[in-house]
């Protein structure tokens, strides 16, 4: 062998090495991880899933209503954050990012200023101006819209942050479901009228459906009262949940329509009609009569839920208080249609856990798991245990699956009752046995079912959702 033909090989060894290092460091490994978990249930928590996001060392209250997120939980407010921000860019918004804190003119202008009361957290700037930490964003982006749109021909346009909001809430519980310091997806439409506007109003509502959907939640969209946002066409997003603070009374056929494809250009009327030809109301709306009258008793469906989203057509309600005119076709000034989307971002996390446990803890839906996978690995420091596992993790993460390796020196029990707790999709576990025989036991977090697989199969089963 030439001497340069070893000289490359040793490179190329060395290379081969590195990576395989760095690899090594990048792993999720649960023994470099913080996941606090707690063993007892606390006592303040009233539900189920306040109970397991504390447990499952998703989130610490830092002060009443309001949260910090550890790892695992970020990861989930993450992936829900994803889906909604997939789902608005199909539907043609385009996201953007306001500040928390807003000047206290702006909401003067509308008038929302003094009406708002106790629930708006306001605060004063050493220059003594007013500010206050955003409820809502109808003021800002009107702001924004105005001072940049002149013309007819840069509509219709709709704008959407993911954004911490405060709303000051006399009773926050349940942990991230009600908080006073929440994440809002909120998006705002401009037309040039009203039919153009409800179309606006049509596709977010169908973006809503789709979003809810892939997040493994079936919405029913109710009509809804317009509240302090105003208007008149709204309708609210629930999830059915015993523990909901909502009561929806709807005709039971709203349950089987047909979430939609993403395609926007077509008439979204029929769609729409599918679920609004139906009586669906939330408590605030609800007619006992009418419902009794248009609903036959057997399709009758009474029951409690959790608001997940919430949109509005408020018309001009906004554009006239505070002057924001576009030139129409005929060249004279118009205020422009307006409409607001919002999602509960984080009251997500809390809603899709109310909806997907059991007695053991979390069972995430596929696409909002904080990973797809939990690897447990029941001897380490058996080296032949310790390099199937990571071949494993390797193998994974190659086929873009998200992996969290139990890689602790732990009781086996400990292990198994934490995977199940934090309740990734698929467990898979490998011990000197399975080592041995390159075998992985891989556990269905959904049906508790168990296979002995070999590694190739194992890779495969996993890497789809858990039937
Ligand atoms: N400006 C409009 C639409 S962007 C708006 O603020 N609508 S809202 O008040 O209905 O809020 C939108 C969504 O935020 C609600 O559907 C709910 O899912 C969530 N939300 C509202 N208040 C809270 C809260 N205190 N804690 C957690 N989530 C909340």
């Amino acid at each position: 062998m030439q001497v340069y033909e070893v000289c490359l090989r040793l490179l190329g060894d060395m290379l081969r090495l590195k990576i395989r290092f760095s690899q090594k460091v990048n792993l999720m490994r649960l023994s470099n991880y913080f996941l606090p978990v707690l063993k007892e249930n606390p006592a303040e928590a009233q539900i189920v899933s306040h109970r397991l996001m504390l447990r499952a060392g998703m989130v610490r209250q830092s002060s009443a209503g309001i949260y910090s997120w550890l790892p695992l939980g970020l990861r989930v407010l993450n992936k829900i954050a994803d889906i909604v921000r997939q789902e608005q860019a199909l539907a043609g918004a385009l996201e953007m990012l306001m500040p928390t804190l807003q000047p206290a003119e702006i909401w003067r202008e509308s008038g929302r200023y003094d009406d708002y009361g106790k629930e708006m957290l306001r605060i004063t700037d050493r220059h003594d101006r007013d500010l206050l930490y955003g409820p809502t964003n109808e003021e800002l982006i009107t702001q924004i819209f105005r001072d940049s749109v002149r013309s007819y021909k840069e509509l219709p346009r709709n704008l959407y942050h993911i954004q911490w909001k405060f709303r000051d809430e006399i009773r926050p519980r349940f942990g991230v479901m009600r908080g006073r310091e929440f994440l809002m997806k909120d998006g705002y439409s401009f037309d040039i009228d009203e039919a153009n506007a409800r179309r606006a109003y049509q596709k977010i509502f169908v973006s809503y459906l789709r979003s809810f959907k892939r997040m493994g939640l079936q919405a029913i969209p109710v009509a809804a009262d317009t509240g302090p946002i105003g208007g008149d066409l709204s309708h609210e997003f629930i999830i059915l949940a015993e523990t909901g603070e909502s009561e929806v009374f709807c005709h039971s056929d709203v349950l089987t329509q047909p979430v939609p494809e993403a395609d926007y250009t077509a008439d979204l009327t029929p769609v729409i009609d599918g679920y609004t030809q139906h009586y669906a109301r939330s408590d605030e709306m609800h007619d006992a009569a009418k419902f009794e009258a248009e609903v036959p008793e057997d399709k009758r469906l009474t029951a409690r839920g959790i608001e997940v989203g919430h949109i509005f057509y408020f018309g001009t309600k906004y554009s006239n208080a505070m002057k924001a005119l576009v030139t129409g076709p005929n060249g004279k000034d118009v205020p422009v249609h307006m409409g607001s989307y919002g999602i509960g971002v984080s009251r997500l996390v809390g809603g899709i856990i109310e909806a997907c446990h059991d007695d053991e803890g979390i069972v995430w839906p596929w696409a909002v798991a904080p990973f797809h996978i939990g690897l447990i690995n029941l001897k380490p420091g058996d080296d032949a245990t310790d390099a199937l596992c990571e071949q494993l993790y390797q193998n994974l993460t190659d086929h873009n699956l998200d992996v969290l390796y139990d890689d602790r020196d732990e009781r086996a029990g400990a292990k198994f009752s934490t995977m199940d707790l934090i309740g990734l999709p698929w467990q898979a576990v490998i011990g000197p046995r399975g080592a041995k025989a390159g075998e992985v036991e891989i556990k269905n977090r959904v049906t508790g079912e168990k296979q002995t697989v070999a590694l190739e199969a194992a890779i495969k089963i996993m890497s789809q959702p858990p039937a």
